[in-house]
Formats: C-alpha cells, structure tokens, sequence
C-alpha cells in the first residue's frame, strides 16, 4: 500500500491547512475538523480544480496584469480546452458511448451574468463561446447543434475534437463496455476555475467533455449555473467536480456560496456541500466529487470524497502555492 503524502508548499502555510485537511477529508469524509486559517491580503487569487499548472498560471498572468477575473478564468480553462492530453475536458475529450466528443461549459461574472453551452461538439473552447453567449445573446444557455452553429456564426472553426488515444481507448471501452457510464478517477480534470481580480471582483468558469462514455445526450453539472459554478460577488464563488448528476441533485455549487453568506468559511462550506451528497445516498461513498470555493476576503477551501484531489493558487504577491497530495488508497 501507498502511504497518503502531502507535500506543503512553504510559501504560504495557511493553505497547507487546507491541503492537509483535503487529505483527510478524502479518507473519512464524515469526520470533523476546524475551520482552516484564513488568507488574508491574498488578493488578486486564482484557484482550480485538480492539478493545471498552465491553466492556473495563465490565469495568474492575466490577474498580474491587472486583467479582469472574468478574462483570467476564460483564459485559465482554455489551457486544458486546448490541451489534448486531458481527457476530460475540451479537444481530446474520451467521447459519449457512441464515439461523439461532446462538451459543456459554462461562465459567471461578478455582475451575475452568465451564459453556458451544453452538449457542444467540434469547437474546442466551449468556455469562450459560454462567454459569448453571456455577452452578445439575452439567454443562458444554448444546447448541441443551436450552440455550435452559434459559435461558427461568431467565427468559431469547427474541428474534430476526437484524438486516435481517445478513439482507441473507446474502442477498447466498448469490447467490455457495460452500460454504465464511468468517471475516471484516475484521470479525471474537469477544470472548474475562481479568481478575485485587482479590483476585488469574482468571476469563475467551468469546462468538461463530462463523463467517459455517457449516454449519447447526456450533460452533467458542469454547464449548470448553480451547480458546476456560482458565483455572488457579495458573497464568494464555488465550483464542483466530480460526478455531476450528485452536484446536480444538492445544487452544489449554489449551496455552498450561501452557506458562506449564512457565515461559513469556505472549507467548511465544501464540506458541508459533500456531506449533503453523501446523506442523499445514505452515506455510500463510491463516487467521486469535489468542491473548492473562495470568499471575498480571498479565503479558499477545498473537499473531496475520493483521493487525489489537487489544487493549486498564486497569489498577489507572486507566491506560487502548489499543496499536492499524490494518489492513494488508504
Ligand atoms: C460531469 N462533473 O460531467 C463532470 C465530470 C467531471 O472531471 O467533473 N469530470 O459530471
């Protein structure tokens, strides 16, 4: 067996309380513990989930300059969009059980506007068409071949987003498929982004190719304002990842920023969000799921109930605080 390890960051030992306590969390979900310390002063701020080096620090090059949240988190999730080695998200997706690559995505601003694509094939950065959705229609959300005509109509090119690696794994897939589909834990980076600008706005994005091998149709949380993201300038933001039909059910992401306006800090709000799912299902835990919320103060939080979760913030001060756990089974 593997033994559960941490490696903390000195730069910024606040949220190695936070990483540590993630580590606990993903071993004993139910179990209780103290609100970690706050960041102070730790304004602008970006935060994702899993582990996206490139994608946060494209974010953080966005902030520096003093850049818009809403531009920074755009910007953060189109590095994995475009990144073919990540299977969950964007180009090189794993495709539904029928072999299409099918993407959702979503965006919020500090203002409460959003837009959101679902079931969007052939453009590879869903996120940036959630953005003009947002921007440039009066609705929220465009769906399958609406949203992608949409997006060739604002100059969009379409691509093939199905990679030979994906193709072969869904061949492969499919000579033992069981109906089911499957969350790969293993390899498993829906990105989910928050940042805090220079002028103390939020903004956070999301963006997935969804669960391997879905049921052709299917869409999870991650285009869902409310439950893959939300985010209430007053308040602070969330994002979730992990299996979306649980986050859809609890309303995750919207669940936890108004337990944080009802005083919550934000880990002790994501932990709150993951025991709602995991008393929905009478305390079975054979899924995977994972919030990570931010305030308005710039303190951050993180739980998940499956090891291996990651993640990763710079702040204004040019730290760059990488709390990682490895993967490991207890
Ligand atoms: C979904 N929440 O479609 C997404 C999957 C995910 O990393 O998070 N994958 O349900």
């Amino acid at each position: 067996m593997k033994r559960r390890k941490f490696v903390k960051n000195s730069g910024l030992g606040a949220a190695g309380i936070i990483s540590a306590s993630l580590v606990n969390s993903c071993a004993e979900a139910t179990e209780k513990k103290d609100a970690p310390a706050a960041i102070n002063a730790l304004k602008p701020i970006v935060i994702a989930t899993w582990d996206v080096p490139n994608a946060t620090a494209k974010a953080w090059e966005v902030l520096d300059k003093g850049g818009s949240a809403l531009d920074s988190v755009e910007q953060g999730v189109r590095m994995e969009e475009a990144d073919i080695s990540n299977q969950s998200v964007g180009k090189g997706g794993r495709p539904d059980r029928d072999g299409n690559v099918t993407l959702d995505a979503c965006i919020m601003d500090h203002q409460g506007n959003c837009g959101s694509v679902v079931y969007l094939q052939n453009i590879v950065h869903p996120v940036s068409v959630a953005r003009k959705v947002m921007e440039e229609t009066p609705h929220v959300m465009l769906a399958g071949k609406g949203a992608e005509k949409f997006a060739v109509e604002k100059g969009f090119q379409k691509e093939n987003l199905l990679t030979d690696k994906s193709k072969l794994e869904w061949e492969k897939w499919k000579e033992t498929a069981e109906y089911k589909p499957i969350i790969n834990i293993e390899n498993h980076d829906t990105i989910g982004m928050l940042a805090i600008d220079q002028a103390g706005n939020l903004s956070g994005a999301c963006t997935t190719s969804g669960m391997a091998y879905k049921i052709a149709g299917r869409v999870g949380d991650s285009p869902i304002i409310g439950a893959g993201l939300f985010v209430d300038n007053e308040v602070g933001a969330a994002t979730a990842t992990g299996v979306g039909e649980e986050v859809v059910r609890t309303v995750g992401s919207f669940l936890i920023v108004e337990l944080m306006r009802q005083g919550k800090s934000p880990q002790q709000a994501c932990e709150e969000g993951v025991r709602r799912i995991i008393e929905k299902n009478k305390g079975k835990l054979d899924f995977q799921i994972g919030f990570i919320a931010i305030n308005k103060e710039g303190q951050v939080g993180a739980y998940c109930i499956q090891p291996g979760f990651t993640y990763r913030t710079y702040s204004s001060e040019g730290h760059t605080n990488t709390p990682s756990m490895s993967h490991i089974p207890a």
